[in-house]
């Protein structure tokens, strides 16, 4: 029997996913460049659905149903063209190639440009949730053609998650290169996340005095209420485990050093390049990357820092309490920016991102789903013009409740010498949006000085330059 669709490239990711669709009840051609991977999945899996192990491109495609359906799984970058060059000449009008690997949604732009020429739709489809998400239901988000999507669609839904509401976690999501776009901006959001909850662990330890196993208490209560989320949770277990080898707490025997694949990177260049604001998200990689600075560190490691007792006791616990207020707000404010993002991105290149949407398909299977992702889409959905989510009425009132105890939890952080770059980036972008008047006067101000660059006036239209070398008389400039 023919095929429903095809996957190639059958490492972790790929394995699971043709697993997920077979056990859904789709048949699935399976092939690999390395054929002992093929014959693996098959005598592995094989009794967990209908797979079809083809051994060359050629047999792959030959065995798919029309329109072919066939999903790529390789690296992003070099080894995806080399094997859309391989697949495209044996396709025909019509047929479809899913990227479902991190590709950057430039490259998704260009392949699905240069496809479309030949007749061939390209879907590039953001994948998120892991292997486990891969195998039991990913958040999935494609772009390409409406029509390309229509053609995907069943199947799609099918082995995405559910939200808690029953809903799959996969829509269209925009043209060509829409869904790794979506994609990236979520892995950047989550990055933001797991520093501020590293930062929260940090300080829950440090200041508070908390053991590993008393944060994981705390982390677990805070996971049964607004931030109740995947990362959440994992860290709490995360926290409970214990290193087999030294009876440690696991979390003080790994290396501080994280690492980093590049799409946290990604997120930033493209905000640099879109002129949006992501600081939560830039100090959460570059957070990242100082950790990884081993010879900074030992440099500095003789540096003075301040004299503070861990708190005890009641302050603890009040401490605490205004952790939690700190992480919720600065969620908030780092999902602000990333939407900011995702409404910089859909102007610059023409997609009509529905906002509400992308929260939704979120909710479940992707490493950020949370419970906080419905107040999101419900947020979008009372207002789909919405400038900020921070200024979101629900939102807003509990930023309004935060604040005080976010500045708090800020302040002692600085006080007892604990780094918190993403708590403390949170609130300055929330200052700085409520502010009245920010210090960018004197730098227009100090700009027309040494550059003659000229400067706006808050009383009156028109372009001024002040001859400051000079009579410091002012000129009109327009
Ligand atoms: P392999 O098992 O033959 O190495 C992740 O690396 C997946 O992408 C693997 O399934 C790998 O196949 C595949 N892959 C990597 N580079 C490739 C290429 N240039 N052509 C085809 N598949 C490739």
């Amino acid at each position: 029997t023919p095929a429903d669709v095809g996957v190639t490239g059958l490492a972790v990711m790929g394995r699971n996913l043709a697993r997920n669709l077979a056990r859904s009840g789709n048949t699935v051609a399976v092939h690999n460049r390395t054929p002992a991977k093929t014959r693996a999945l098959v005598a592995d899996f094989g009794d967990e659905g209908a797979f079809v192990p083809a051994e060359s491109p050629q047999e792959l495609v030959a065995s798919l149903k029309r329109p072919r359906r066939l999903i790529t799984m390789v690296k992003a970058g070099e080894a995806t063209d080399a094997v859309i060059a391989e697949v495209a000449p044996l396709l025909e009008e019509g047929d479809i190639i899913v990227d479902g690997g991190n590709a950057h949604f430039a490259d998704t732009r260009r392949r699905e440009r240069q496809l479309r020429e030949r007749g061939i739709r390209f879907v590039g489809a953001g994948i998120s949730g892991g292997e486990e998400g891969a195998l039991h239901g990913p958040s999935i988000m494609p772009g390409g053609s409406a029509e390309a999507y229509a053609a995907l669609a069943p199947t799609l839904e099918g082995i995405a998650a559910e939200a808690a509401d029953g809903s799959p976690c996969t829509a269209h999501v925009g043209t060509d290169g829409a869904g790794h776009f979506v994609k990236m901006v979520h892995n950047g959001i989550e990055y933001a996340d797991m520093q501020l909850i590293g930062e929260a662990f940090h300080l829950l330890r440090d200041v508070a005095g908390y053991t590993p196993a008393q944060i994981a208490d705390v982390f677990a209560a805070w996971n049964r209420g607004r931030l109740d989320s995947y990362l959440m949770e994992i860290s709490a277990e995360v926290l409970t485990h214990t290193d087999a080898e030294t009876g440690a707490p696991f979390v003080d025997v790994v290396a501080d050093r994280a690492e980093q694949k590049g799409t946290g990177r990604w997120t930033v260049q493209t905000a640099l390049e879109l002129g949006v604001p992501v600081p939560g998200i830039a100090e959460a990689v570059f957070a990242r990357s100082l950790s990884g600075h081993g010879e900074l560190r030992a440099a500095s490691a003789g540096l003075p820092g301040p004299h503070a007792e861990a708190l005890d006791g009641d302050a603890a616990k009040r401490f605490a309490d205004q952790v939690e207020q700190a992480l919720y707000a600065s969620k908030l404010a780092s999902y602000a920016q990333g939407w900011h993002m995702l409404t910089a991105g859909a102007r610059e290149y023409g997609w009509d991102l529905d906002l509400g949407a992308i929260a939704a398909i979120w909710r479940g299977g992707c490493i950020i789903r949370a419970a906080f992702l419905d107040r999101v889409r419900a947020a979008y959905a009372a207002d789909p013009g919405l400038t900020t989510l921070l200024a979101d009425a629900g939102f807003a009132q509990e930023l309004g409740r935060a604040q005080g105890d976010w500045r708090s939890a800020v302040a002692t952080a600085t006080h007892h010498g604990v780094p918190v770059p993403g708590f403390a980036a949170a609130l300055s972008y929330y200052d700085t949006l409520r502010a009245g008047r920010l210090p960018a006067a004197l730098t227009q101000a100090q700009r027309d000085f040494f550059g003659a660059h000229t400067y706006r006036r808050s009383d009156r239209e028109g372009v001024f330059h002040t001859r400051w070398g000079a009579d410091r008389g002012e000129e009109r400039a327009d």
